[in-house]
């Protein structure tokens, strides 16, 4: 499926998600009111990958719940992400979007590096079992995930582990984009990108390592705590062959985001068809037998 972040915020965009081989519509991550994000140019791309500060720019969540009520979860799934500007905002967003059954899951976004003065929540551990606990107390009836910040540390992947045991957390999406990276311009000897003077969230092939360990670290942890929390994997899939690592490594499903951004919706169709001939060389006969079945030497 698609990533939230790139060509999901309108609702033309969401369609063409829908028209496409993507298993399930991500939106774009949704605040209480519409915003239009930070100034531009907020992205820039290379052979490598992509740094951004868009600064959440969305419609507002009542337009997402609209959107997903013409799209009609019944034909394909949709996933409405949330951001969380603000605790109290967030539970109104998510209390709304379970009310509205417009949804399949909600993704709760924790982990947005670019608004400006405002720290990614996924790294405030404290803060982090704190919202967790708010969030315990909504009733859904549908899966509810967090989307992680990358983590580099052995220690504090133990540490998210066991706070998200604690709670109820269906799904985790790992990774968002490594944050606060910069690129330079060295004709102009400038930043790229203008917001947080040039400081943005990193994506595609620069991310793919520390997407693949951050969904081993955890789905490793997971095994350990018997908890049975899904995981979504996310970072630098441009190929089938990419997609099957991050299944080796331990996930139940991957997301696209550079990769949609640059390449539009057939990159769905490609990494389909791309993954299926790898599970059927290696004679699986679902591509779920190859989840988490990676080696160590
Ligand atoms: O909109 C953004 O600037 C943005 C978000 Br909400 C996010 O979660 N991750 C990202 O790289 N950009």
């Amino acid at each position: 499926m698609n990533a939230s972040g790139p060509r999901c915020t309108t609702f033309e965009e969401l369609i063409r998600i829908k028209q496409s081989a993507s298993s399930a519509i991500v939106t774009k991550s949704s605040t209480l009111h519409p915003r239009s994000g930070n100034p531009s140019p907020r992205y820039y791309e290379d052979v490598l990958g992509s740094i951004n500060s868009m600064g959440l720019p969305n419609e507002g969540y009542r337009s997402y719940i609209e959107y997903a009520h013409l799209l009609d979860k019944r034909t394909k799934p949709i996933i409405g992400s949330i951001s969380s500007m603000d605790g109290d905002e967030s539970f109104e967003i998510i209390h709304k979007c379970i009310e509205s059954k417009a949804f399949s899951a909600l993704e709760i976004n924790v982990s947005c590096p670019n608004i400006p003065g405002k720290p990614q929540l996924a790294y405030d551990f404290d803060g982090l079992e704190q919202f967790l606990i708010m969030l315990d107390q909504i009733s859904s009836d549908i899966p509810i995930g967090l989307k992680l910040s990358p983590y580099f540390d052995m220690v504090h992947f133990d540490i998210v582990s066991a706070i998200l045991a604690r709670h109820r957390i269906d799904f985790i999406t790992c990774v968002n984009s490594i944050g606060n990276g910069l690129f330079i311009d060295t004709a102009t000897d400038s930043v790229i990108i203008k917001p947080k003077n040039g400081f943005g969230g990193i994506g595609g092939k620069y991310l793919k390592p520390t997407g693949l360990a951050n969904v081993r670290a955890f789905y490793s942890r997971f095994h350990k705590l018997r908890t049975s929390i899904d995981i979504i994997g996310v970072g630098g899939i441009y190929t089938g062959k990419d997609a099957y690592e991050y299944i080796l490594a331990g996930a139940n499903a991957v997301q696209l985001g550079t990769s949609f951004m640059q390449q539009g919706g057939d990159i769905f169709n490609t990494i389909n068809t791309e993954l299926m001939d790898i599970c059927y060389t290696k004679g699986y006969t679902m591509v779920s037998e190859a989840i988490g079945a990676l080696k160590t030497i």
